[in-house]
């Protein structure tokens, strides 16, 4: 079997780096029955949002298995596990507690912690109650008041129990893919839409955290970003204008509202009534101090110009993953360097997400895919140019422990380092993932022996 390897006096070797494996509740947990419905449970209802037609009623029926799964996460030799709080699983329509649904996870975080495994929480990964889209969802700003509400009654029940918490995840797919693309629930397509979501998003980001520092004050808090370098097509002045222009859009509209109280000046390339309705004092609370940034990674996006505004050019050079993106691990490194140039410092950064799709099989009980073990290694060892280069980057989490359902694409797409048979459910780790075991247990090992 193939290894991962790194560089022998590499941070990411250290006690003070974590590693961990990341899932998000709507894509592992099934139980619908046992929650409100969420705007993903309507999506995947209406024909043909999703390329093959299924839900995420029952999932990876996370639920009704979480004790094996937190053992199977035990086996890997984690030090954290990053998952997501399902919002209508917390809180009902009536506005009342559901008290078996949050017990789920106080239990998940307290077996956690016996086993030495720091729980890395998001409170928001997509799936926004339904009773909440009735009333406008995130283009109607109370929504942002009901989050902090809800963020309150998580940390009341966590508190410092919890390593982490981050408010949302990529508001970027929430507001972007969501409000203005149309290929995330709820399926709008107006870029007013996207802006004014991403707006309120970011409010609730802000208004969260006021109740999270009140009552988990020993935790990290923060949010969670996705993040692309944007190149351009040609080296026509028209492309490289595009390619500045969606990192704009889509990169520094969040981070730079958050680190520094102001969104990108796109000047006369976006119409005034596309802009955010604010009030005054919102950029304030957007911009209250981070504990740390979480970065997701994936891939490049090439764009080239189209009616004065950017259009991406999908990849087409091999190797290229099944969601049909380019496997680019330099691409880590440049915008992490970029964005700590940009802004001069970085807070604490933890690489949230990171993985690839592959076409798995199982064969004799294995999975051999090796091609995710090469996913791997560069990746990490593009972290550790980063760190090099001075950027803080304090952890890394795979993404994603399981195969699950992969929003649009439902269960086309297999991101797991754990392979699972939707039929049985039954959890099969892949090469990668003991590539990735071995790689951590053989840290715990050289850490230990620093200690001794
Ligand atoms: C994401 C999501 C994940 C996806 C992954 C692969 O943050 O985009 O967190 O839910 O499954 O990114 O597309």
């Amino acid at each position: 079997m193939k290894k991962i390897k790194l560089p022998l006096h590499s941070e990411l070797l250290s006690r003070d780096f974590i590693f961990g494996v990341a899932t998000s509740s709507f894509q592992i947990e099934g139980a619908a029955d046992r929650r409100e419905p969420c705007i993903w449970d309507t999506f995947c209802a209406e024909q043909g949002r999703i390329k093959d037609g299924s839900h995420g009623l029952n999932a990876c029926e996370h639920i009704d298995r979480w004790q094996d799964d937190v053992a199977l996460i035990a086996s890997l030799g984690v030090d954290a596990y990053r998952f997501s709080i399902a919002w209508g699983r917390v809180i009902r329509a009536d506005g009342t507690v559901n008290q078996e649904g949050l017990g789920f996870y106080v239990n998940l975080v307290e077996r956690l912690a016996a086993l030495g495994i720091a729980s890395h929480v998001t409170l928001y990964h997509w799936d926004l109650p339904q009773y909440l889209e009735d009333r406008g969802g995130w283009l109607n700003r109370e929504t942002a008041y009901r989050f902090a509400e809800y963020a309150e009654v998580v940390a009341k029940a966590l508190g410092n129990h919890v390593a982490s918490y981050a408010t949302l995840n990529e508001p970027f797919c929430s507001a972007y893919l969501s409000y203005e693309a149309g290929i995330h629930a709820p399926g709008y397509k107006n870029r007013k839409y996207g802006r004014q979501a991403a707006h309120h998003l970011l409010l609730a980001h802000g208004l969260a955290l006021t109740p999270l520092r009140k009552y988990a004050p020993n935790a990290e808090h923060g949010i969670v970003l996705n993040f692309s370098p944007c190149h351009p097509a040609s080296c026509d002045p028209a492309d490289r204008q595009a390619a500045q222009l969606a990192h704009a859009y889509h990169n520094l509209w969040y981070l730079q509202a958050i680190l520094k109280g102001q969104y990108p000046d796109l000047g006369d390339k976006i119409s005034p009534s596309d802009l955010p309705d604010l009030e005054p004092g919102d950029l304030t609370t957007i911009s209250q101090p981070i504990d740390f940034l979480g970065v997701n990674y994936y891939t490049r996006t090439v764009f080239r110009e189209k009616n004065g505004w950017f259009s991406d050019v999908p990849p087409t050079t091999p190797p290229l993953t099944t969601m049909g993106w380019e496997i680019y691990a330099e691409g880590l490194t440049e915008i992490l360097v970029d964005l700590q140039n940009t802004f001069g410092k970085l807070p604490t950064v933890y690489i949230t997400e990171n993985g690839a799709a592959f076409p798995d099989k199982v064969e004799n009980n294995q999975v051999h895919d090796t091609a995710r073990v090469d996913y791997y290694h560069q990746h990490l060892n593009a972290v550790h140019a980063a760190i090099e280069q001075g950027v803080p980057v304090k952890g890394y989490f795979a993404w994603s422990l399981l195969d699950n359902f992969e929003w649009a694409e439902g269960y086309t797409q297999r991101f797991g380092i754990v392979y699972v048979d939707f039929d049985t459910q039954q959890r099969t780790i892949k090469d990668s993932g003991r590539a990735l075991q071995q790689l951590w247990h053989e840290r715990k090992k050289q850490v230990e022996a620093q200690q001794a």
